[in-house]
């Protein structure tokens, strides 16, 4: 057992090598670390062939601010176990992991680099149609099948207690549900929004059901999430797409992820009127978003569904009006997320490329108002919208 160092491209390239098969012997190896996300090390291995793995370390604090913010390592076996239970119920859609080492906080696993990011995708403008279909099966299986529908009491608790993920969580707790709502020095509030960001400050009305979202986020342990689900975590290509990152994966309410996925979606829905100068475009981009949105709700309720109807094992959940009356609450909390993910990711710490790469300020500050608007709208409107066509009414009745 080697004791947690932090690795360099070096020691990534040799774990790579003792714990894959992959490479063959004799193999020239070289390695570089190219993560640009906020918590990681993450290293390419690649061998003269150009056959290539990725090395995913934890570090003992969060990349993007540095030591002054701890953070358990553990998040890395969270992580891995996320994806090995995710893959066991939809491999086709979750990067596969080759080795997990507990001591390192370090994960082998497949390169994904025939696919694109989503989310750069999508600010290119590039469409996919099978993007909704395959996110929709991704949630609809992994979702049910850590469900109270399917695990014994005892088994279901076991598995909360095995993903109990306190320091990502908190992460969460702070970022998406209470730092846009109040002053808090986290924020990153272009000078354009601030007077709109100050109203929320003042919106007691909003206040009280992101508090409601809240509650039910720390409360409500329904399902193995993968906790994290925006576009940047989201692999994609002509024929597939793949779900990485599950390091936020915790048991809570099911409309968290599908909600998170939502409002990626809604994000670069308000964000395209300031990425693309022909109107042309922008339309044509909305309506693919919107016409994804529609189809990844009704593919992952009908699955859901199917599978409530056909695998539920638990005698008394196997109700059809309780059934119906569940996948009703998921989305009315799927769409209280999505708001909070426009709200948080325009005034919130971390914000996103979508909104970010838009040059001109003033058209910035104008999507970001309208991302603001959107998310409040969700947020309040969410127990009233019954069908997936009323919520993409509502998406299009608000104007920029
Ligand atoms: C400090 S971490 C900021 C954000 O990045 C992650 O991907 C999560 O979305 C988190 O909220
Ligand atoms: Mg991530």
């Amino acid at each position: 057992m080697t004791a947690y160092h932090i690795f360099t491209p070096e020691q990534a390239m040799r774990f790579a090598d003792e714990h894959s098969e992959l490479f063959g012997e004799h193999s020239k190896l070289s390695a570089a670390e190219f993560g640009d996300g906020n918590l990681n090390l993450v290293f390419r291995v690649v061998n003269d062939k150009g056959t290539s793995l990725i090395v995913k370390q934890a570090l003992p604090y969060a990349r993007c601010v540095g030591e002054s913010w701890p953070l358990s390592t553990d998040r890395a076996r969270i992580e891995a176990e996320v994806l090995q239970l995710h893959a066991r119920f939809c491999p086709e859609h979750t990067v596969e992991v080759l080795h997990f080492d507990r001591e390192l906080s370090a994960i082998l696993m497949e390169d994904l680099k025939q696919y694109d990011i989503l989310r750069t995708a999508l600010i290119k403008g590039k469409h996919f149609s099978h993007l909704a279909a395959q996110l929709a099966q991704y949630l609809a299986q992994t979702l049910f099948y850590t469900s109270d529908f399917v695990l014994t009491g005892p088994a279901k608790k076991a598995a909360v207690a095995q993903f109990i993920n306190p320091d990502l969580c908190l992460i969460t707790e702070d970022l998406f549900f209470t730092d846009p709502y109040c002053n808090h020095e986290r924020n990153n509030i272009h000078s354009l929004i601030q007077p709109r960001a100050r109203e929320l400050w003042q919106d007691e009305e909003l206040k009280a059901e992101v508090a409601a979202l809240k509650a039910d986020f720390l409360s409500k342990p329904q399902a193995l999430l993968h906790g994290d689900v925006h576009s940047g975590s989201i692999f994609i290509n002509e024929e597939n797409c793949k779900v990485i990152d599950a390091e936020f994966g915790f048991y809570g309410p099911i409309g968290f992820d599908v909600g998170s996925l939502m409002g990626n979606l809604l994000i670069n829905y308000v964000a395209s009127a300031g990425l693309f100068s022909d109107p042309q475009q922008v339309l044509k981009q909305q309506q693919y978003l919107l016409s994804q949105i529609q189809a990844l709700w009704q593919q992952f309720a009908e699955t859901f569904s199917h599978l409530q109807q056909t695998a539920t094992q638990d005698p008394a959940l196997q109700n059809e009006r309780y059934q119906a009356r569940f996948l009703q609450q998921v989305f009315a909390d799927a769409i209280g997320y999505a708001g909070c993910e426009l709200i948080r990711r325009t005034v919130g710490l971390a914000h996103v490329a979508d909104l970010e790469k838009i040059s001109d300020a003033k058209t910035r500050a104008s999507c970001e108002t309208h991302a603001i608007e959107l998310g409040r709208r969700l947020i309040l409107a969410r127990q009233n919208l019954t069908s997936i066509e009323q919520l993409l009414a509502l998406v299009q009745t608000l104007k920029r």
